[in-house]
């Protein structure tokens, strides 16, 4: 076959895949770098999701606190304009209550697990953390995740709380996913033996606050760490360690950690490890 016919045929294959164009292919490998799965898919699914943090999230009050986003003014504030998962998601107007985002609490990160199996990550996204729970994306909107032909779950991370992961999400092929992680305990996976994950105030679930070093669990290296920023007398920063999200490391910070600490509570993706 010359290279003429083999364009036409090309051509007449794309012909009869019209949809196909602007499809996305999306390739999944394990740790040895062998391909494991490969999705087609040309939608893209928008993810209605909302959790709660136990810092900013205050008995007694509806919402969550912004502090960290109002510190010092409008257009000011503690917020960094790049999330600080590693993610490259900027959002310069992230001080300023009335920017595309409007009020926000911190950046937060989502991971599309496959459903099945949790260790498989099939996509992350740094997104921004609402005071009614809601998570949207640098542009304001509900974010946009690639469809996917399988089941998934969603996981939650912050940077000082114990993340969570949704139960198995049955239809992520297109459409909004939605996802309401304050309204049942039973919301976030948790395996039999494992710590409940969340905790309730004014009638909603929460994720637990003081996993400062981001290793799945509240313990004594959280502990240890919170206090020498405490002892330290450290304030008018954005902090691992202010886990109340108020921009200072003060006995609030202690009392909400020692909560989860005496608890011995972790997430149940320490059974998920990619
Ligand atoms: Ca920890
Ligand atoms: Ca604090």
């Amino acid at each position: 076959m010359n290279t003429h016919l083999i364009k036409t045929a090309l051509l007449a294959i794309l012909a009869t895949l019209p949809g196909m164009i602007n499809a996305q292919i999306k390739f999944t490998y394990d740790n040895a770098g062998n391909r494991i799965k490969r999705e087609l898919n040309n939608s893209l699914v928008q993810l209605d999701a909302k959790v709660l943090l136990r810092g900013a999230y205050r008995p007694g009050q509806a919402n969550m606190a912004s502090d960290l986003q109002t510190y010092f003014s409008a257009n000011s504030g503690l917020l960094p304009a790049t999330d600080p998962y590693g993610g490259n998601a900027v959002y310069n107007n992230i001080g300023n209550p009335a920017g595309v985002a409007g009020s926000v609490v911190d950046w937060i990160k989502i991971e599309i697990r496959d459903a099945a199996s949790p260790a498989v990550k099939l996509q992350s996204k740094s997104l921004l953390l609402k005071p009614n729970g809601s998570i949207v994306d640098i542009d304001g909107m509900l974010p946009k995740f690639v469809g996917q032909s399988s089941p998934v779950r969603v996981a939650v991370f912050h940077r000082n709380h114990v993340a969570i992961l949704s139960t198995p999400i049955a239809s992520f092929s297109a459409g909004t996913a939605v996802y309401d992680f304050t309204t049942a305990l039973n919301k976030a996976s948790q395996l039999p033996g494992d710590a409940a994950q969340m905790g309730l105030i004014n009638g909603k679930w929460y994720m637990w606050a003081g996993d400062v070093n981001n290793d799945l669990a509240v313990d004594s290296s959280d502990m240890s760490i919170a206090n020498n920023d405490f002892l330290k007398g450290t304030y008018d920063q954005y902090l691992f360690t202010d886990v109340s999200l108020d921009g200072g490391v003060d006995a609030t910070d202690g009392s909400i950690m020692n909560n989860a600490f005496i608890n011995g509570y972790f997430s149940t993706l320490v059974n998920y490890l990619p």
